[in-house]
């Protein structure tokens, strides 16, 4: 961990935000034009947040004052943003959208790294990946940053009760360092997780490996035994326990749900809520641009998947959103029980994003805007803007300073992130000027940044193995790539210019 670069990403970043003039023009009301936006968005990615955050914190009342603030923080591993309250019709995900309806629903989210690891080392500390040197799911965020002070860990120094369940960070350490998936014993009082310990029955039923063994991973399983025959159920009672127990003192409680990740196991009872045939598959434009050799990691692994599997892949995915969504609502339904939404922050996020299909992909690890954009629903107590949906542009590395920020607590480090204060108290608030993600292939990387209109990505230094240029204004699939169309040479220069403003630590 270098702490050095720390300090020079932040002043960097600050001194971008004193340079610039800022532009918080409100979504909905007079949209930027591209040409409109980079004129203040190449001063900076961070700045009409920061400057619209200062005049928050004189405006906006704190709203923590009588009692502390619990956090409910909630995980859900490789879910996509494609659930009822997103607009998805074919999604029965009734909890999660009661949490959209009653909070703010982010359909512009990004993740910073579409890879489990990296991605929560990123958000959980507030820091990008080039600052967490986190780029693998093997690497412990202990071994690459042994004082680093995470969320959870904060407010456990704040007196709160910290418990985390199932799978919250990744790969974490045991209590003599060795390594460990889900546990850190300095972030947590108490941590528990399932995974492996589910009863037998929760491994039976009907289901097949759609790759005939080929890839492990892919698999699907209508198990019997119900929800308490699975880790995520027994996982979420746990979660439920903690806060009958806990619930009269201040608690953080992280909940890591294993699904919808692969194996795609639920019980039968979610996947009878999809019947079979009726699954929808992507329908990709046929004069597409060839796609960039490095844009998803092994070209060829579903070359062979016929129709029916790929209905097969995506409906037991689905049956996967449906039974966590489940449990998420018995956690809501506690939280209605002992009054908990008036003190409790809920955060909903996915870890990154998920491909089903599209760009002949069915995984995760790609920073097209399927690999980048995740579900990000967060309910704060008091916030002016709960109860509308907002389509500023924020990114996970936000999450930290912002839960920090309405908890009443101070920042343990430099943040890469800021306080979403603004869009919280404002929805139509049009966000960061942009939000990054990266990705690595071996050693290569891919370096992405997204803004309202565009999404922008290059691979390797200079672009030198690819790049890529999307409108999504026209092109929301990101299938027509710009990069080398003379009619947007300047927009592509801009973006160059604005993606390493995002990446100062990047290689020539
Ligand atoms: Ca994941």
């Amino acid at each position: 961990m270098c702490l050095g670069y720390i300090c020079r990403f932040a002043s960097s970043a600050r001194r971008l935000a004193r340079e610039s003039k800022g532009d918080g023009t409100p979504l909905g009301l007079t949209p930027p034009t591209h040409d409109r936006a980079y004129g203040s968005l190449m001063a900076s990615p961070f700045t009409a947040l920061a400057i619209d955050f200062a005049l928050a914190l004189l405006l906006v009342p704190q709203v923590h004052a009588e009692r502390p603030m619990n956090v409910l923080f909630i995980i859900a591993d490789d879910l996509r943003p494609e659930l009822g309250c997103y607009g998805t019709d074919e999604i029965i995900s009734p909890h999660i959208d009661r949490l959209a309806e009653k909070g703010m629903l982010f359909h512009n989210a990004y993740s910073q790294y579409p890879v489990c690891n990296p991605s929560r080392a990123s958000f959980l500390t507030g820091l990008r990946p080039d600052q967490t040197g986190v780029y693998s799911n093997e690497l412990r965020f202990r071994e690459a940053m042994p004082d680093i002070i995470s969320q959870p860990q904060l407010f456990r120094q704040n007196g709160y009760h910290t418990a985390g369940i199932g799978k919250v960070f990744h790969m974490g350490e045991d209590e003599d360092g060795e390594p460990m998936l889900f546990h850190d014993p300095l972030s947590w009082d108490y941590f528990f997780d399932s995974l492996g310990k589910a009863p037998r029955i929760g491994r039976t039923g009907e289901g097949r490996n759609l790759t005939d063994g080929r890839l492990r991973w892919c698999e699907w399983l209508a198990a019997e035994g119900g929800d308490d025959a699975q880790p995520d159920g027994i996982n979420t009672n746990a979660a439920l326990r903690v806060i009958e127990e806990r619930h009269e003192k201040p608690f953080f409680l992280a909940l890591g749900l294993h699904k919808p990740h692969d194996p795609f196991i639920a019980p039968k009872e979610y996947f009878e809520l999809y019947p079979e045939g009726s699954t929808k598959l992507p329908v990709e434009p046929e004069d597409r641009s060839p796609q960039v050799r490095y844009a998803i990691p092994n070209t060829g692994d579903f070359d062979e998947f016929t129709d029916q599997e790929r209905r097969e892949f995506k409906r037991a995915y689905q049956a996967c959103v449906s039974f966590i969504d489940a449990q998420i609502g018995k956690i809501f339904a506690a939280m209605d029980r002992h009054g908990l939404w008036e003190n409790t922050i809920v955060i909903l996020i996915g870890d990154h994003g998920y491909h089903l299909g599209e760009h002949g992909w069915w995984n995760k690890a790609t920073v097209y805007e399927f690999g980048s954009r995740a579900p990000m629903i967060a309910w704060f107590p008091g916030a002016n803007g709960m109860g509308r949906p907002t389509r500023a542009i924020v990114e996970f590395i936000d999450l930290y300073p912002t839960i920090i920020d309405y908890a009443g607590l101070e920042p343990p480090h430099e943040f890469a992130g800021i306080s979403l204060r603004p869009v919280l108290e404002n929805p139509a608030h049009p966000g960061k000027q942009a939000a990054y993600s990266q990705v690595n292939r071996g050693q290569l990387v891919g370096r992405s940044v997204r803004t309202q209109r565009w999404r922008y990505t290059v691979w390797g230094p200079d672009g030198r193995r690819g790049i890529e240029l999307y409108d999504h204004q026209t092109d929301q699939g990101e299938y027509h790539n710009l990069a080398e169309d003379p009619d947007h040479a300047t927009t592509r220069e801009q973006l160059a210019e604005l993606l390493a403003a995002g990446f100062p630590a990047n290689e020539p």
